[in-house]
């Protein structure tokens, strides 16, 4: 039954059925499937689907549109019940988190910052194509500890490395430990850029927020 309806919102995603995938959202919900599982087995893959979909030219960009619009109203849905279950009561830290300049890929960038604020961190999520100087400000007016950077794009995988750059121009490197994450971005871009860290999801972003903020 759970399987069944996580497959039926997987494949509501592929289709771009918006309501289809909220109103089965909500029956998971209804029937006791924790929110996580709901993202990460069931929007998540029918996003990956949908993207070798639209590498093979079989789908093109308004299906991408659709799909996205359809996982964001179901985040509508499952961010408050995700916040709901993990409440701490301390800040573990700033955060600064943003997609990079040229990119407006925001859906996995914004579960990471939901997935981080459940977790007890005070995030500013600056949005995407966050220009640099946006992201130096908010460095420094929040004095954040740490910055979080999203890619989907390998043309925008640079900006990472800029942004580092940048945050060290400004004498502001010592002061923040850089994470990135993106689809296109492995530990290996991580290492070679200066990054403090690299995640492949949400889960392993909040880990990996937690190490770097008690080191
Ligand atoms: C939805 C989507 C869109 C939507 C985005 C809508 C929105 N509001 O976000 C729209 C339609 C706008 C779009 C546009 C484009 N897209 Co697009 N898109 C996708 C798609 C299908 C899914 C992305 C997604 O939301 N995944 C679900 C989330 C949950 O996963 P995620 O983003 O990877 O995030 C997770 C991890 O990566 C990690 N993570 C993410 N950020 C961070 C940050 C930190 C700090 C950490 C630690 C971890 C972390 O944790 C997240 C949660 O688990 C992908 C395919 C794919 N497989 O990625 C293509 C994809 C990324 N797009 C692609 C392309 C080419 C484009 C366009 C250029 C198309 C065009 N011709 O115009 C434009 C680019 C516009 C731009 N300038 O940015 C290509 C990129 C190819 C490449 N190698 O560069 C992909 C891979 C599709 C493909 N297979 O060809 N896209």
């Amino acid at each position: 039954m759970a399987i069944d309806l996580l497959s039926q919102i997987t494949a509501s995603i592929v289709d771009g059925d918006s309501d289809l995938t909220v109103a089965s959202a909500k029956q998971a919900l209804d029937s006791g499937i924790e929110p996580m599982i709901i993202i990460e087995n069931a929007l998540v893959p029918g996003m990956r689907v949908v993207g070798e979909k639209f590498s093979c030219g079989e789908y093109f960009l308004p299906n991408l549109i659709m799909a996205a619009n359809s996982m964001k109203l179901a985040m509508q849905l499952l961010e408050p019940e995700l916040r709901a279950r993990q409440q701490t009561v301390k800040s573990r830290g700033t955060v600064v988190i943003g997609t990079v300049h040229g990119d407006i890929h925001e859906i996995g960038k914004s579960l990471v910052a939901t997935m981080l604020s459940a977790n007890g961190f005070d995030v500013h999520d600056l949005g995407v194509d966050v220009p640099i100087d946006k992201i130096l400000s908010a460095v420094k007016e929040t004095g954040a500890s740490l910055v979080g950077l999203s890619s989907l794009l390998t043309t925008t995988m640079i900006m990472q490395k800029k942004v580092i750059e940048a945050l060290a121009g400004a004498g502001l490197r010592s002061q923040v430990k850089v994470m990135v994450g993106g689809a296109p971005v492995s530990r290996k871009w991580a290492a070679e850029i200066g990054a403090d860290g690299y995640a492949e999801d949400a889960i392993g972003a909040v880990d990996l927020a937690l190490r770097l903020a008690a080191s």
